[in-house]
C-alpha cells in the first residue's frame, strides 16, 4: 500500500509514490488509468502518463506510446480505448463497438470507434526533449501526422478549421454541463439495453446518471450502425460539437507536430496551414465578447453552448488567447464567484465547472470537482501568459490535494476529499511533471 495522507511529504517522496501508482497500474503493454474502474488502455490517459514518465522512465514513456499506436486505424484515427483481451469489468465491451464493421478498423486488435483529445503528440514532443528521446520522434512522426490528417480531413465538416466531436467521450469530459442542453434535445423512444459496470467501483453520486448514460450508449450505437463512416456520422448524429477543449489541444498538438517536422526536415506547409486557419476560426467563431469566454459550438442547434466550464479557458493553454488572456484570467479564473477560492464554498483550485453555474456540483463527475489534468492545463496557460504567481498557487493546490488525499481521479474543491477511483494514473503522472518540470 502507498503511504498517503502525508500533507508534508517531500517532493522526492511524492515522486516515489506517484511512480508506485504507475508501476501498480502497469500491464505488460500499457498502463491502465486505474486498477479496476478502467482496465484497458485509454488514449489521452496514456499520453498524460507518458508525459510524466518521460522524466523518470523514458523507455516506459516510449512503450506507452508504442502501445497506443498499435490501435491506430487505417484512416489515421487513434481510438479512445484499446481493449485488453484479458481484462473485464468495463462497459462498453469491444463487442458493443463491433469495429470490424468499419472499412478502416485495424486487424487483430479491439478498440472503440471514436477518439479523444490528441495529447499523444504533446507527449511525444516531451519525450523528444529528453536526452535519448530524439530518435523516438522519427519513429512516431508518421503515425502522428496520419492522426492529425484524420482530424483535419474527416472531422472538419465545414472545412473551416474547427474539428467536431460526435460523442462526449471524445472530449474526455464526459459529464460536462456543456452537453446537458444538447442531451435534453435527444429524445429516446426506448432506453438502450445495457448494464453499466462503473457503479460497482464508485459511488453513484460521483458518476453520470442513467439518463446521461442512456445517451452515451445511444450515440455509440448510432456510430456503430453507421459503420463509423465519419461523413455519415457527422451528417446524422444529433451530437456534433466544435469543442473548445479538443480544438485547443489539437492546435497545441499541431504546434508540436510542426516543431517535429522542422527538426526532422519534413514538409511544414500543410501543418502551418492548419495552424493559421484554426487560429482564426477559433477566435472568430468560439469567442463570446459579451461573456469574455470561449464556448463550444453546437452544429445541430447552430449556436454557442453558453456554459462556463474550464473548457472555456483552454485557449490559455494552447496560446490562442493573446488578445483575451487578461479577461479570461481576471474576469474568470481569479474571480471568487467563479473559479477562485472564496474561503466558503471553494477551498482548493480549480473546480472544473464555474461555481456560478446552475449545474455546479462539487462531487459529480466533471461538474465541479478538481481534476489534475485540468489544473495542469491551467498552470501551463497561466505560465505562458506570465501569471506566475497565479500558476504557482494552482500548482501548490494541486500538489496539496494529492499529498492529502492520494492520487484520486477527482477532488472536492471544498474539502480536498478524493472521489472517483483511487490510484488514478494521470493524477500521478502529471504530479511528477509538475514536481520536475516547473516551466512551460
Ligand atoms: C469513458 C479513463 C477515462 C478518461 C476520461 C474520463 C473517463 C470513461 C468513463 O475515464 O471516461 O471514456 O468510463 O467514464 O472522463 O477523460 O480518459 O480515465
Amino acid at each position: 500500500m502507498h503511504a498517503m495522507n502525508q500533507p508534508t511529504a517531500s517532493p522526492e517522496t511524492l515522486i516515489e509514490q506517484a511512480r508506485q501508482v504507475l508501476a501498480d497500474n502497469r500491464t505488460s503493454l500499457f498502463t491502465k488509468p486505474s486498477p479496476r474502474l478502467y482496465p484497458h488502455q485509454w488514449n489521452w490517459d496514456s499520453a498524460f502518463i507518458a508525459l510524466g514518465l518521460a522524466h523518470v522512465d523514458l523507455t516506459g514513456a516510449m512503450n506507452e506510446i508504442r502501445s497506443l499506436l498499435r490501435g491506430q486505424w487505417r484512416n489515421g484515427m487513434i481510438p479512445h480505448i484499446i481493449y485488453s483481451p484479458k481484462a473485464s469489468g468495463y462497459f462498453p465491451s469491444p463487442q458493443r463497438w463491433q469495429i470490424s464493421r468499419a472499412a478502416d478498423a485495424p486487424q487483430g486488435i479491439l478498440t472503440s470507434g471514436i477518439t479523444q483529445p490528441p495529447m499523444i503528440t504533446i507527449a511525444v514532443r516531451q519525450i523528444g526533449k529528453s536526452a535519448g528521446g530524439q530518435a523516438f520522434v522519427r519513429e512516431a512522426y508518421g503515425p502522428l501526422l496520419a492522426y492529425h490528417r484524420w482530424f483535419h480531413r474527416e472531422r472538419d465538416p465545414r472545412g473551416e478549421g474547427l474539428v467536431a466531436i460526435v460523442h462526449p467521450w471524445e472530449s474526455g469530459q464526459d459529464n460536462s454541463p456543456r452537453w446537458i442542453e444538447i442531451f435534453n434535445r435527444i429524445r429516446l423512444d426506448q432506453r438502450p439495453e445495457y448494464r453499466r459496470q462503473d457503479r460497482q467501483w464508485v459511488a453513484a453520486g460521483e458518476r453520470p446518471t442513467d439518463d446521461v448514460y442512456d445517451r452515451f450508449v445511444f450515440l455509440m450505437d448510432l456510430a456503430r450502425t453507421l459503420d463509423y463512416d465519419q461523413r455519415v456520422v457527422l451528417a446524422e448524429s444529433p451530437f456534433v460539437v466544435q469543442d473548445v477543449l479538443v480544438n485547443s489541444i489539437l492546435y497545441a498538438a499541431d504546434g508540436c507536430l510542426l516543431e517535429m517536422a522542422q527538426q526532422l526536415g519534413e514538409p511544414v506547409e500543410e501543418i502551418q496551414g492548419w495552424l493559421n486557419t484554426s487560429r482564426r476560426a477559433i477566435r472568430a467563431k468560439l469567442w463570446d465578447e459579451a461573456d469574455g469566454l470561449y464556448y463550444d459550438y453546437d452544429l445541430r442547434g447552430e449556436q454557442l453552448v453558453r456554459e462556463n466550464t474550464l473548457g472555456s479557458l483552454m485557449p490559455l493553454y494552447a496560446g490562442l488567447a493573446d488578445l483575451e488572456h487578461a479577461r479570461l484570467v481576471r474576469e474568470h479564473l481569479t474571480n471568487r464567484s467563479e473559479y477562485a477560492p472564496d474561503g466558503i464554498v471553494s477551498y482548493f483550485q480549480i473546480p472544473t465547472t464555474s461555481k456560478s453555474s446552475r449545474y455546479f456540483n462539487p462531487r459529480a463527475y466533471w461538474r465541479g470537482p478538481i481534476w489534475v489534468n485540468m489544473n495542469w492545463f491551467m498552470i501551463r496557460g497561466l505560465e505562458r501568459y506570465g501569471y506566475h504567481e497565479e500558476a504557482r498557487q494552482v500548482r501548490q493546490d494541486t500538489l496539496s490535494l494529492v499529498r492529502k488525499s492520494g492520487f484520486h481521479e477527482y477532488f472536492d474543491p471544498r474539502t480536498a476529499q478524493g472521489y472517483g477511483t483511487p490510484a488514478f494514473s494521470w493524477s500521478a503522472a502529471l504530479a511528477i511533471d509538475l514536481l520536475i518540470d516547473s516551466h512551460a
